[in-house]
């Protein structure tokens, strides 16, 4: 193990053992196979993906899901429906509101993943999250949202977004309506179309941390260990 892998797996032990109920239904209540060749992904939505490392990445197992009528390609409406249908599984209690202890759900047991950090993954070497200098304040459409450190969903994501169902309380109320959850969800389809022609391809996704880790650990067995090289969707 290298010092920054060592480094990497210590923290994740850090972040898991934050809080004990984290800890406690990480371990038990919701275990999740998720060493070494188990692949995952997370929606835009924050929905969790995992597969077999025989399987093709389960980015195409959401997509799947989200194409509903099956022609390739995703349409706002098919895009947004997909997340609607996310929503409704967070909402345990169907108040139209995914509460606090409702993202808590989330965290511990829907989506686990959210609270390591996946030592497989090589982080970039400028930890620090910062705008881009050429980019103005009111340029970044994204207000600072999308974070430069992989870490949470992000690590099995299109988009850099750490926390996908918090990220989307605009108020700040600790609760996110489902007008809130259109309106991150719309923000999403409009960064995953790049072309802006309305639909969002597969081929038009870019890969996710996970997979360029997957793609390096490949590459590393095939050269015997040689040299890696690193490369990141944003
Ligand atoms: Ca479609
Ligand atoms: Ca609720
Ligand atoms: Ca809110």
């Amino acid at each position: 193990m290298t010092p920054t892998r060592a480094l990497i797996a210590t923290t994740s032990l850090a972040v898991l053992c934050l809080s004990s109920t984290v800890c406690a239904q990480g371990q038990s209540a919701a275990p999740i196979s998720n060493g070494m060749g188990t692949q995952v992904f997370f929606s835009p939505s924050g929905q969790p993906f995992r597969a077999p490392a025989a399987d093709p990445y389960p980015v195409a197992a959401w997509f799947a899901q989200a194409d509903t009528d099956h022609d390739g390609k995703l349409s706002s409406e098919e895009f947004s429906n997909d997340a609607k249908l996310f929503f409704v599984k967070l909402d345990l209690n169907h108040d139209g509101y995914v509460s606090s202890p409702e993202n808590t759900n989330y965290e511990t047991r829907i989506a686990p993943e959210i609270t390591r950090i996946d030592p497989r993954i090589e982080q970039p070497k400028n930890h620090v999250s910062e705008r881009d200098p050429n980019m103005g304040a009111d340029q970044d459409p994204t207000h600072g949202r999308y974070q430069k450190t992989i870490q949470g969903a992000s690590q099995y994501g299109l988009i850099n977004e750490p926390q996908p169902v918090r990220a989307a309380d605009a108020n700040f109320d600790f609760r996110i309506s489902g007008e809130e959850w259109l309106n991150a969800t719309n923000q999403r389809f409009a960064l995953l179309d790049r072309n802006g022609n309305g639909f969002v391809t597969l081929d038009e996704l870019p890969k996710t941390p996970f997979q360029f880790a997957l793609e390096d650990m490949n590459a590393e067995q095939a050269k015997g260990g040689k040299e890696k090289k690193k490369h990141f969707g944003w």
